[in-house]
């Protein structure tokens, strides 16, 4: 399987709920009346597009029926798939890494989120992902919190052929992360990715923790980590909104990982982070294998969905 056709096969849960839910709605109808727009706004809110997105997309919508003598099925869904697009459009494209590691070096990278959702799991495939382009990359264990974190990111280590450096259990996070980053520079690394322990947004020490781990970066990287990405579980629907919105307030985050779509018929969420978050989303996890990472890239997304 190619990559696009990973990436739609990753997304077929969503595609079901969305496409034929919106040709449910809209087939045999003979006009596009009131009834059939709230059924959309149904199939739209249902595959977590959002309550907010939705609304604008079914404004547009019917604004773009007013004066059409063509209410015909395909311009409505053409109406609809054209305003997803646009959500799109509005989104600034992710700068490239490349030219980053030529003037950062080692890039350093903090991943962070909740418990579970698929931290260690992405910094393994990212790590695969990376080292396949040639990249020297170090992989720090700072989730030192439970005692098999360290041998899970040691054993993605192992299948993605990258080094690590490890703690004790009970170290603190932050003298693992500076160890880490003081070897990536003296060994000349070109990535590091720093796990860290799933955390509440609403625990303030654990906040706190994050904070102090940043700045022991810092102090021996001489500036802040590169990218600090926040991972989020698409399986968690609005909650995965609301998480994004908290850490936000606390921790700069640069980007956005978004895990599981290929368990979920939530993939709607993707419109409903950028259409309201401001953080971008880097990469998408479609599977639990070594390749299943994927750079986002919002024209393969849409039509790996829509066509
Ligand atoms: N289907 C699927 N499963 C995934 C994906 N990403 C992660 N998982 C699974 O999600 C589960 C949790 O992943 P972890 O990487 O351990 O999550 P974590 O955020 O590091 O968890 P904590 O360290 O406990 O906070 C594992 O069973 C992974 O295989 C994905 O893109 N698709
Ligand atoms: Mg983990």
């Amino acid at each position: 399987m190619n990559k696009f056709e990973k990436l739609k096969s990753g997304l077929q849960k969503t595609k079901k709920k969305l496409i034929d839910g919106l040709t449910e709605a809209i087939t045999g109808k003979a006009v596009i009346d009131q009834e059939v727009i709230e059924k959309i706004e149904e199939v739209l809110i249902s595959a977590d597009i959002g309550y907010d997105t939705t609304e604008k997309i079914v404004t547009k919508a019917r604004e773009n029926l007013i004066g059409n003598n063509y209410r015909d099925e395909s311009s409505i869904k053409q109406s609809i798939f054209s305003e997803l697009k646009k959500i799109f459009q509005n989104v600034n494209k992710t700068s490239f890494i490349e030219n980053d590691i030529k003037i950062r070096k080692p890039f350093v990278y903090l991943i962070v989120g909740v418990n579970g959702v698929g931290k260690t799991t992405s910094i393994g495939k990212l790590a695969y992902n990376f080292n396949q382009e040639g990249k020297k990359v170090l992989l720090g264990a700072a989730d030192t919190f439970r005692a098999a974190a360290g041998e899970q990111l040691s054993i993605w280590s192992t299948r993605a052929g990258v080094d690590i450096i490890q703690g004790n259990i009970g170290a603190d996070p932050s003298s693992i992360a500076y160890k880490t980053v003081e070897i990536a520079i003296k060994d000349d690394y070109d990535i590091v990715l720093i796990d860290t322990a799933g955390r509440l947004h609403t625990k303030n020490n654990l906040m706190n923790e994050l904070s102090k781990i940043k700045r022991a970066i810092e102090k021996i990287l001489l500036r802040a980590p590169d990218k600090t990405l926040l991972v989020l579980d698409s399986t968690n629907g609005q909650n995965a909104l609301i998480q994004a919105e908290e850490f936000n307030k606390t921790t700069d985050l640069d980007g956005i990982i978004l895990t599981k779509l290929d368990g979920t018929a939530k993939g709607g969420i993707v419109f409903q982070i950028m259409d309201s978050l401001n953080v971008p989303i880097e990469y998408i996890g479609i599977g639990e294998g070594l390749e299943d990472l994927q750079v986002f890239e919002s024209d393969n997304f849409l039509n790996a969905l829509l066509n």
